[in-house]
This record gives structure tokens, sequence and C-alpha cells, in this order.
């Protein structure tokens, strides 16, 4: 009855704006969308998880499909104050770079982990693009587990693409620069010479656990996107290139000389023998490796010093370029593993490369000489044919696994459907406004889902009320069960999405979903068990605070005896077993974090304080209908006061006079 009562309603609300809107580009016809097709009623499960890219958040956002419904915000590159990411003593390592430690950066690119090809909905990867780094994001816990930074490199765009049993992820630079190991110290004008292209292979263990393999060094060229090959092109990886000009000012001009740049093939099987024969140059370097303990409920941040690098212009037959139209972006394969994409920025036709031909001319020699000692393979030789007129501005392709693939075009914003094999155009839907990336649950691997698009817009002008000088990014849904996509929802993101990825709600929501971490298992250094092993304790002037929440107190809740000069640490442990039960901590004046420590964990807030008198400290997250009651006291008193250090819970301390 009810779920009538709201698509009635769903028509009434879409009929009259159908009637009431006629101007193009508001809200016209074409604009408006099935939205009852996006309706999840009240109390119902979305189909799919949608994984988005936060891009310059630095976030991962997770969407219901097809209700478009905001989930979570997963803190990954940057600091998060609503989960204490980055603030608390325990997360801060995780934020930790060779440079020091990093706030925000940008992740541009997800991608889920796979088994035999398919989404199987253990991790899911994201890179950062700007000090270059890869995180793993654990969907037992939906938190970032892991996180590895990359040497060499400046702008990890080509990432963190994977193969098509996770046995690596990969890296690509975006920007060429002087190898960390060689002398970096040279004029921006020498690019030709000293500057060089790095791409990282990032071996991923069972348990996830990420280790930087081996690097390939190339000449220096940008590095866009890349996807690995799947089926029978397993064992390679493609990456797209740009700026093959080698140009080092005014890249908008310069870097778009050449008629084709390259989609760089790399065999990584060949690549993975190499290094066993010991072809790998030792080469000194700088970065450094987070990780995430369940079991500390902390993180640690190593620094390696060490990598192996192959040199992809010694060893022939690891890497061969493939010329590919104006400045390609996209490089995406096919479920089956034959037809490659590149999609040229500036081109208006797409090349379509087929795998068994790049083979057979590889074997025949079929080059065209080669660039900076790395084989030059014939365009035609390798190429499946092109797409015609597709539209302008191509940049990223999904498939539905039913031979269809889709293409996003930022310049005449729209998606083109186009058939992979007779390369004919299909259909096509205008999007609003300027679609970057796109992404179809599966859509990049063995086995897509195929039913849902969605196209991730860069520019929303008139699709929601205004909101000052910035709008939220916009993302659209289309339905593409049928012949012809139809929109059918939008809904607003968090950043600016780049690539995302999306599976069916089961496979995460029945691979063991963590309800609250046991407290048997903690093994924080700091924690308290129980509240009998709540307490206080001091070293030098560092005061530790063992303390435990639970609706709706904390223990200790009086603290006496802190003084001026202080560094107090107060390591909360939430003593709740039950699902959805957090406690958050906040006292005065902290100019560090506040915490939000879920069920079983503890987590850690350092606090300096700057005055004498009565600080009060309380839970932050509404836990009980007393919640309002979870409160505490803290006193400080001058240096040198002879207050005795004493807390309670539940009695009256003896009064301490100064
Ligand atoms: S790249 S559209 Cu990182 Cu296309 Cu965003
Ligand atoms: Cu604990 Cu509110």
């Amino acid at each position: 009855m009810k779920n009538k009562f709201v698509k009635a309603m769903l028509v009434l609300v879409l009929g009259s704006a159908l009637l009431t809107s006629c101007k193009p580009k508001d809200s016209s016809d074409a604009a408006i969308g099935d939205a009852e097709k996006a309706y999840v009623a009240p109390g119902k499960y979305d189909e799919f998880y949608n994984f988005v890219s936060g891009g310059f958040s630095g976030q991962l956002s997770v969407y219901g499909l097809p209700s478009g419904r905001l989930f979570r915000v997963i803190p990954v590159f940057s600091v998060d104050p609503e989960k204490g990411w980055g603030y608390s003593e325990e997360t801060k390592p995780m934020l930790n770079t060779s440079h020091g430690f990093v706030p925000w950066d940008d992740l541009h690119h997800t991608e889920m982990s796979q088994t035999n090809g398919e989404v199987d909905g253990r991790w899911v990867f994201g890179n950062a693009n700007n000090t270059p780094r890869i995180a793993r994001i654990d969907l037992k816990t939906f938190k970032t587990a892991e996180i590895i930074e990359l040497p060499n490199s400046g702008g990890n765009h080509s990432s963190p693409f994977i193969t098509e049993n996770t046995e690596y992820v990969v890296a690509g630079t975006r920007f060429s620069v002087p190898a960390d190991y060689s002398d970096g110290d040279v004029p921006i004008n020498t690019y030709k010479q000293n500057f060089k292209g790095h791409i990282s292979f990032v071996k991923v263990g069972k348990e996830g656990e990420m280790d930087l393999a081996f690097q390939i060094v190339t000449p220096g060229v940008n590095f866009d996107l890349s996807h690995a090959g799947k089926g029978k092109s397993h064992g390679w990886f493609f990456f797209s290139c740009y700026n093959t000009e080698q140009a080092n000012t005014l890249l908008e001009v310069n870097a778009s000389q050449k008629d084709k740049d390259f989609i760089m093939a790399v065999n990584w099987k060949k690549a993975e023998e190499y290094i066993k024969a010991g072809k790998g140059k030792k080469q000194a370097v700088k970065y450094v490796h987070n990780k995430w303990n369940e079991k500390t409920h902390s993180a640690t941040s190593e620094t390696k010093t060490e990598v192996l690098v192959l040199d992809a212009a010694a060893l022939k037959d690891i890497c061969y370029m493939i010329p590919c139209p104006k400045s390609p972006h996209g490089c995406d394969v096919d479920p089956s593993g034959e037809y490659i994409v590149g999609s040229g920025k500036l081109a208006a036709l797409i090349p379509v490369f087929s795998f068994d031909k790049l083979m057979g001319a590889i074997k025949d020699k079929k080059f065209d000489g080669d660039y900076g000692g790395i084989n030059v393979v014939k365009y035609e030789a390798a190429l499946h044919g092109e797409v015609q007129k597709p539209g302008l501005g191509p940049l990223h392709t999904e498939f539905d696994g039913k031979g269809n693939a889709y293409t996003t075009f930022f310049v005449s914003s729209e998606v083109v459907k186009w058939d992979i094999k007779s390369l004919k155009v299909l259909d096509r839907v205008p999007t609003y406004y300027s679609v970057g990336h796109l992404c179809i649950p599966g859509g990049d691997s063995k086995k897509p889902f195929g039913k849902y698009l969605v196209a991730y817009n860069k520019i929303t002008k008139d699709r929601y009320l205004p909101t000052g000088p910035e709008l939220a990014q916009s993302a659209q849904i289309f339905d593409i069960s049928g012949d012809k996509m139809k929109l059918i929802l939008d809904f607003p993101t968090i950043g600016e999405p780049h690539y995302a990825q999306a599976a069916p709600a089961d496979l995460i929501r029945n691979n063991g979903q963590l309800k609250f971490y046991k407290i048997g298992d903690n093994n924080h250094p700091f924690a308290a068990k129980g509240e009998k092993e709540s307490k206080v304790t001091r070293q030098g002037n560092q005061v530790h605070v063992y303390m435990t929440s639970i609706r709706s107190h904390f223990g200790p809740d009086n603290i006496e005896g802190i003084k001026m000069g202080d560094e107090v640490y107060f390591h909360v442990t939430n003593l709740e077993q039950d699902w959805d039960v957090p406690h958050g901590f906040g006292i005065k004046g902290a100019n560090t974090a506040e915490l939000l420590i879920m069920p079983g964990e503890t987590a850690t807030l350092k606090w300096t304080p700057d005055r004498v008198g009565i600080l009060p400290f309380y839970c932050t997250d509404f836990c009980s209908a007393l919640h309002q009651e979870m409160q505490g006291y803290i006193r400080v008193s001058p240096a040198g006061s002879n207050v005795p250090l004493s807390f309670s819970l539940g009695t009256n301390l003896p009064a301490a006079t100064k």
C-alpha cells in the first residue's frame, strides 16, 4: 500500500515537472530521469555497493545503487574529523610519508580486488595522486588497512589497477622526474636527458599485504591510466602515455604536437622472470609503508630504502609502445581480454586494439623504430579498428558483458554505447554536464553485472539548488538493461569523483562484516579491558589515562593532580560488545582531536592543558538515553602544585587542597 502511494507521488511529481519545464538545458525533458527505478523503499537494501573516489577530498565514499544514498565516507588519504582519522595518536602514522605527515591528498581511482578476473568483495584500492601512494581498504571493516608510498614517482595517476587474481596493483608516474636515485638538481629543460618514467608493481599477499616488488624505468613521458590484461591477455598490463613530445612547459600546446602518443604494453610475467634471473638493479630510495593492526588498534609506519628496477630499454621484451591517437587518457580492456580501448582526449575516433594482433605483430617484429629504446609496434598491425565519429573528447570506457562498450565524452557531454566487435555506435545519451569517469558494476572485470551505469560529471551548473560559487559534483545513474540507456537518477557526491567501482551488495554484506571488535582480542598497550583496569599513571610529565567507556559513563570520571606542563594521553577503551554503539570523547581545549571509538576498540587523544582550572569532558556520540550524563571532570593545577594524582568513579575523592 505504502509503496503504491509513494510511487503514485513520484509519478505525480515527475508528471508536474514535465508539464512545467520547457526550457532546454534546464531540467529539460531529456534530463528528467525515470526515478521510480531508483526508488528503494525505506528499510530495504540497495542492489549494489558503489565505491566512489572523492578526488580532491582524498577520501572514498560509499553509496547504494540504484538509490544513490550515501552510506559512509571512508577516510583514506586525508584527515577526517568525523572519524578521528589522522587526529588520534593511533591513526597518525597512516598519513606518514617520506615527506612527513601529509594531511590531505587527492584520491583518483578505485579498484576492487578480483579472483579469476571477477570482483571478489575483499578489498578496494585507491591511489594518492599528489604524494604517490596506494591504499588498501578492508571491506570487512570499511577501514583503510594499509598505505604504501611509491618512490621515483610524481603524480601517481595510472593507479591502482590490478591483475585478475590481485597478484599486483600497479602505479605509473604521471609526472616523469629524475629518479630519486639520481641527481635531481638538473635544469628543467633537460627533461629529455634526465627525466624518467617509473611504473611500479606492488605485490598483494593473501591477507592483502602490499609490497613494492619492482619498478620498470622508461623514457620520460606522462603515464595517464592503465588496465590489466585478463583472460588471454592475463600477464600483460596496458598504460596510456601522453607528452611523448617530452615537453617541460606549456603542455597544453607542447604536449599536443604529435598525431599519436602511445599505449605501453607491459609483459609483467616476463618482468617477473627477469627479476628472478637477477636482472633487477637495486636502487637506493626512500619510501614509507604504513599498516593498520586490528589487534592493537594502531598503525605503524616503516621506512624502506631499496627498490629493484628493471630497464625497459635494455630488456627489449618487457615493454612495447602501441601508437595511439592524440593524448590518450582512458586505457580499458574488454571482459574477454582481447580488446584494448584507447581514448585520445583530442581524437575524433576511438582506436580499439586487438591483443591477438599485438602478439602477432611482436612475433613478426612489425615495428616502426623505437621510442627511447622501446620497440614501437606498427599502428595498423595492432589495430582491431576505429570507432568513427563517436563524439568529442573520449575519456573512459566500461563494459556490460554483453558485447557493448560505453565511453564517456567530456567535450560533447555524453555517454556513447558501441559494439566492441563491429565498432558501430548503438546509442548515446547526454550527461549534465561534461562527464569524466563512469562505472558499471564489475564493468572493468571479466564479469560485468550490467544493469546500471553511473556517470560522474565534472560540471553541475543548474542541476541542484545553488550553493554559492561551488556546487556539489554530480553523478547520474542510467538504466542500461535495455537497448537504450535511460537516465534514472541524479545524486550529489563528496569531492570530485574520478573512477568508481560497484559490486553486488550480497558479495560484501556476506563477506564476514565486522560488527564489533572482541574486547578479549584487544592488544592495545594502553587498553583497559574492564572498569577495574582503568587507572591514571604518571611518568615524568606524561600522564596516561587508561579510561573505559560504557553506556553511560567513563571510568574514571573525576581526575585530579594534572599539572601545567603535563602531556595527558586519554586512552579510551569502548567496552561495548554490540553493533553500532560507538562512544565519543571530547575535552575542552583539546586541539588535537575528538575521538570516536568503536565497540571493543581503544583510541588515544593527546591533550596538553593550557590553563589551571576544571575542564570537563564528555561523550560526543549519542549512545543512550543518558548520553547527556556521560561526562567527567579534570582538575588542572599549577606546575609544582602538590595536589596528588588521583582518579575515581562513583565515589567522591577525599578533598585535596593546594
Ligand atoms: S582521471 S576523469 Cu584520474 Cu579521467 Cu578523473
Ligand atoms: Cu557514550 Cu554518548
